[in-house]
């Protein structure tokens, strides 16, 4: 199995998954460390893997590794909206062009692909309503991220019906877990509070996420490149909607704080109010059930897991919030 982006958040949960489950498994890690990933973040697998350190945009890099293997499970990508508004050039490159590479070296070799996807392709469904996205909802992404992971969506769904490449997508609702980048929401205000600063809402605070642990979204890409039906996209999500603030109240709560113990910081420009997913085909068709359908329970474990592992967040702390000071939030 070849993971495209497996140094960072979701692949190396993934890889260490996919060792844990299926340990007949040869797996090929390809990525670029970027300021998203990093070889600490497979350290504890380190000695059963092939990390290949290259760009998913390297088209003879990509070939090479496609042809000598059975599977690729493409998770590449930049992932930040923030970073996506401030310089969208990195976005574009790697969530489209390395899309493109990966599907043209599958199509050269007939391999089996899955491509990893977000819910924010959707756009916004605004608040005051029950709609949730399916897998038939119309593409209207809001942010430079968006748009890019949109038109790789867009990409597969192409090379699938035109060139019959053997593919599954996944749409994935927002994820929380071990070794995500502290610059993402859930990471960022545990880390603050470890470290003694105040966690930061963006704006009113009153913006709905639908919140599932990292497993969860593991577990549904297996069951999809097991079972799932080639060409068809799944809807991943836990059903836990959540506001921001009622997150981070949870948050405070669950860290023995006091409930308004944070700062409002100005909103993220564009920002999409609400996203839900429906993944009643992943239930119905291969029987997916979150082992966190409650946000509360995996958010204790992850917050014990950056209270133990600042070996892991803190190196990289200070440089984040200095970003974050520079975007004004
Ligand atoms: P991440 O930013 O933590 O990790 C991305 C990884 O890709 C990093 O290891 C980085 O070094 C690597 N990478 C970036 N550019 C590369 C390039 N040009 N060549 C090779 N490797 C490159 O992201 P994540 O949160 O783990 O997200 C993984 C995937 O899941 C993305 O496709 C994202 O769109 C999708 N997704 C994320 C979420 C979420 O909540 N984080 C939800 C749904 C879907
Ligand atoms: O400090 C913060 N304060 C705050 O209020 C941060 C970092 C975020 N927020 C808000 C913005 C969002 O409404 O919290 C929400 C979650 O923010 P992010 O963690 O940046 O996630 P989001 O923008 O929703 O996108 C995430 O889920 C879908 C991932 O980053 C994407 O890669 C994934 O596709």
């Amino acid at each position: 199995m070849l993971v495209t982006g497996g140094a960072g958040f979701i692949g190396a949960n993934f890889v260490h998954h996919t060792l844990s489950h299926r340990p007949d498994y040869t797996v090929r890690v390809l990525d670029a460390l970027t300021y998203a990933g990093g070889r600490r973040t497979l350290a504890a697998v380190d000695d059963r893997i092939e990390f290949v350190h290259g760009d998913v945009c390297d088209a003879d890099l990509v070939d090479g590794l496609v042809a000598d293997t059975d599977l690729v499970v493409h998770f590449a990508a930049e992932s930040h909206v923030d970073n996506s508004l401030h310089d969208p050039s990195p976005f574009v490159r790697t969530n489209v062009l390395g899309t493109y590479t990966v599907l043209e070296a599958v199509r050269r070799h007939d391999r089996r692909l899955h491509h990893i996807s977000t819910d924010e392709v959707f756009g916004d469904l605004g608040l005051g309503n029950d709609r949730k996205f399916t897998e038939e909802s119309r593409y209207d992404p809001s942010s430079p991220y968006s748009a890019t992971k949109a038109a790789s969506d867009m990409l597969v769904r192409a090379w699938v019906r035109s060139y019959g490449v053997r593919a599954t997508l996944s749409n994935c609702a927002n994820n929380y877990g071990p070794y995500q980048h502290v610059e993402k929401f859930v990471p960022r205000q545990v880390t603050n509070l470890l470290s003694g600063h105040r966690p930061k809402l963006f704006g009113t605070g009153a913006h709905v996420r639908e919140w599932t642990h990292v497993d969860d979204h593991n577990a549904a890409v297996h069951l999809i490149l097991d079972r799932g039906r080639l060409g068809e996209t799944y809807m991943i999500g836990s059903g836990d909607e959540r506001s921001n603030k009622a997150v981070l109240e949870l948050v405070l709560d669950l860290m023995g704080e006091s409930a308004g113990g944070y700062d409002h910081v100005p909103d993220r420009p564009g920002h999409d109010l609400r996203y839900a997913t429906d993944s009643g085909k992943l239930r119905r068709e291969l029987d997916w059930r979150p082992r966190y359908p409650d946000l509360r329970a995996g958010l204790s474990a992850t917050i014990e897991w950056y209270r133990d592992n600042e070996w892991w967040w803190k190196p990289v702390k200070e440089r984040t919030e200095e970003r974050y000071r520079q975007f004004g939030r």
